[in-house]
């Protein structure tokens, strides 16, 4: 390892990997590994990335083996809830940087189409999950006495095997759950891809803290940009401040006199999410030669 390098802990494989590789493609740090290398290293960041399974991600942060990970949320609070109970007087030795707005879903309580679902139905009954502490802290935070059975997998069988009466169990599409004869009862937690960041050392030296800022911002540009679009179209000189009103999150839109002095152009960054309603309004106001282009990164 050269000095100051810092390291970041990566997915093996599974479902974080490939957007997780993308995410740092995105800023400009390219990956030379192979499936059979544990141990990577970049191209012109002083960074080096450890391939982990997911659950031994928050464990290498934590004990600032790594200095970064990337990880379920859902994984880190399950981490962070087992260690509150063994050292309640401490801090888990990582913390959450920023959410990297992929791999979402969220652990739910779900239930046979049969059993009618309220917290009190939930007294004396046994639930089956991978995220035996999570639950447990939603059972104690709703005084509700059910039994946890701890399952690795296949927690989705528990009630058809009758191991349990219901499950907690992470859901994205919800098409698992249908095939089994379950329905979703209760969401305990939104999950989502996390950065997490090593406590366990602190503070970093210089250097390494420069390469640590150096990523932070890349990824900052990167996340900022993802939901945004560059909006460039052309309007009557009369409807500059309707449409401008209509680019929410836009800052201050540049507008550029054209050859005809009665038109002009009109270009803005938006952050707006429902691209074709906003052009249809920006029509009705008076646009035309909406062109709308995805934006590659913003710093402020
Ligand atoms: O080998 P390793 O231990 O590293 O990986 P893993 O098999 O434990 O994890 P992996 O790769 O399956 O998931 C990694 C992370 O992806 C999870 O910790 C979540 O943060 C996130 N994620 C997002 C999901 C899902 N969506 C998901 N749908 N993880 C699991 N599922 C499973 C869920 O458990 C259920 O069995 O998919 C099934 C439900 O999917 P739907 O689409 O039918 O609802
Ligand atoms: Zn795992």
């Amino acid at each position: 390892m050269k000095p100051d390098c810092v390291r970041l802990a990566l997915q093996k494989s599974g479902r974080l990997y490939e957007q997780s590789i993308a995410l740092l493609k995105r800023c400009n740090i390219d990956i030379y590994h192979n499936y059979r290398q544990l141990l990577a290293r970049t191209n012109e960041i002083n960074l080096e990335i450890l391939f982990l399974r997911d659950d031994d991600i928050p464990h290498f942060v934590a004990d600032g083996i790594c200095d970064l990970g990337i990880v379920g949320e859902n994984i880190f609070r399950e981490e962070c809830l087992i260690w509150e109970q063994h050292s309640p007087n401490r801090e888990f030795p990582a913390k959450l940087h920023t959410r990297l707005q992929f791999s979402h879903c969220r652990l739910s309580l779900s239930v046979p189409e049969s059993f009618s679902y309220s917290l009190n139905s939930l007294r004396n009954r046994k639930i089956a999950t991978s995220y035996p502490a999570t639950l447990q802290d939603f059972l104690d935070r709703n005084g509700c006495n059910a039994q946890v059975i701890k399952m690795e997998g296949s927690v989705e069988l528990a009630p058809k095997l009758q191991i349990a009466d219901l499950i907690c169990d992470l859901i994205s599409t919800g098409a698992t759950l249908e095939a089994n004869g379950l329905v979703e009862a209760e969401t305990i937690l939104e999950s989502e891809a996390i950065l997490i960041q090593s406590t366990a050392f602190q503070p970093v030296s210089e250097a390494k803290q420069n390469t640590l800022n150096q990523l932070f911002t890349r990824l900052r540009g990167i996340l900022q940009a993802m939901h945004s679009k560059y909006i460039m179209l052309n309007a009557p000189k009369t409807q500059i401040n309707a449409i401008c009103k209509l680019l929410p999150g836009a800052g201050s839109p540049t507008v550029i006199p054209l050859l005809d002095p009665t038109q002009v152009a009109i270009h803005a960054v938006s952050g707006e999410p429902r691209i074709w309603e906003l052009m249809e309004s920006l029509k009705k106001a008076g646009a035309y030669s909406i062109l709308i282009q995805p934006v590659e990164v913003i710093l402020p």
